[in-house]
């Protein structure tokens, strides 16, 4: 059996317990448990405080754990990265109070700065030369400056309403986070192979959301220049209409190019254009 560290609650528990669901994981009572196991993959699951998921990882009570990569970094445990699971997004950033000069790096000598990622902050300050006093808090940071308590501060960033909120602005960016999947360096053969399976199905659905099915209809002498727009996963599909003189073409498209493709197919004469969500998708 397979051990997987998630968190109990906060950002990170939804998408991860969705993440596992998508994979056909079901993960059932799982409210107020400390741990679980699912009935339909050899998968036992433990809820616990982010912060203790790196040194969970490491020692191996549990095999595998989702976390930010801003955690892993700040506890600088030793736990591999297998997958970046693209949700989770932010920034550890530095800010500073809106009215405040910046003039680089060197701005922040001699300032105290609240952070509740010291490691982090210490290692982003000696790469840049810079002495500055730590001040580490664990939570409310971004109210440090405003009270006194310190004269900038290192904090999460998402969507930068909060540091607004306060009269601060992001000056600089110590590290882009994401969650990501980890593992213990020492699983055994069984567990790996436990784990590779695990891994397929989660490349299978992030590979799903990026992608879109799409169908459209199509006049023959069009057929040519529309197929060329579509990359589908080996080439598109083309069905004859009942109506004499039309297709029917089915493809993928990646999220990236979309709109883009969408517009010229549209121009290239496409009538119909139906996207579909795939749930997954296996190459
Ligand atoms: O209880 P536990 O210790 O497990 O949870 P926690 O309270 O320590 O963490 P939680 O649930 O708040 O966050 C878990 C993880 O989500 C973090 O470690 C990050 O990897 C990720 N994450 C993504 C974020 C944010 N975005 C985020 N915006 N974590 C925190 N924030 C906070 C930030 O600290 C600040 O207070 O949101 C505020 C800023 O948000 P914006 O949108 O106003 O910029
Ligand atoms: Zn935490």
């Amino acid at each position: 059996m397979l051990r997987i560290a998630i968190q109990k609650s906060g950002r990170l528990y939804e998408d991860s317990v969705q993440l596992l669901k998508e994979c056909g994981i079901d993960l059932r009572n799982v409210k107020d448990r400390l741990r679980t196991e699912a009935d339909n993959f050899p998968l036992e699951v433990f809820f616990l405080r982010d912060d203790d998921i790196p040194q969970y990882v490491e020692d191996g009570v549990a095999d595998i754990g989702i976390v930010g990569e801003n955690v892993l970094f700040e506890k600088n445990k030793q736990a591999e990265i297998v997958e970046k699971l693209g949700f989770g997004k932010c920034r550890l950033a530095v800010a500073i109070p809106r009215g405040l000069e910046y003039g680089g790096v060197t701005s922040l000598q001699g300032k105290r700065i609240a952070t509740s990622y010291p490691f982090l902050v210490n290692e982003f300050l000696k790469k840049n030369n810079v002495e500055a006093e730590i001040h580490e808090i664990s939570g409310s940071v971004e109210i440090a400056p405003g009270i006194g308590l310190a004269d900038v501060v290192a904090d999460l960033v998402s969507s930068g309403s909060t540091l607004f909120m306060n009269g601060l602005k992001e000056v600089e960016t110590i590290l882009q986070s994401q969650s990501v999947l980890i593992k213990n360096n020492q699983l055994d053969a069984a567990q790996q192979q436990l784990l590779d399976k695990l891994l397929f199905r989660i490349r299978a659905v992030k590979k799903a959301k990026r992608t879109k099915y799409v169908l459209l209809n199509a006049p023959n002498e069009k057929l040519k220049e529309i197929i060329a727009l579509l990359p589908g996963m080996k080439s598109p599909t083309v069905l004859p209409l009942a109506e004499q003189g039309w297709s029917s073409v089915h493809s993928v498209l990646s999220e990236d190019t979309f709109w883009d493709i969408i517009e010229q197919l549209k121009a290239a004469g496409a009538q119909g254009i139906l996207v579909v969500p795939i749930e997954k998708m296996i190459i």
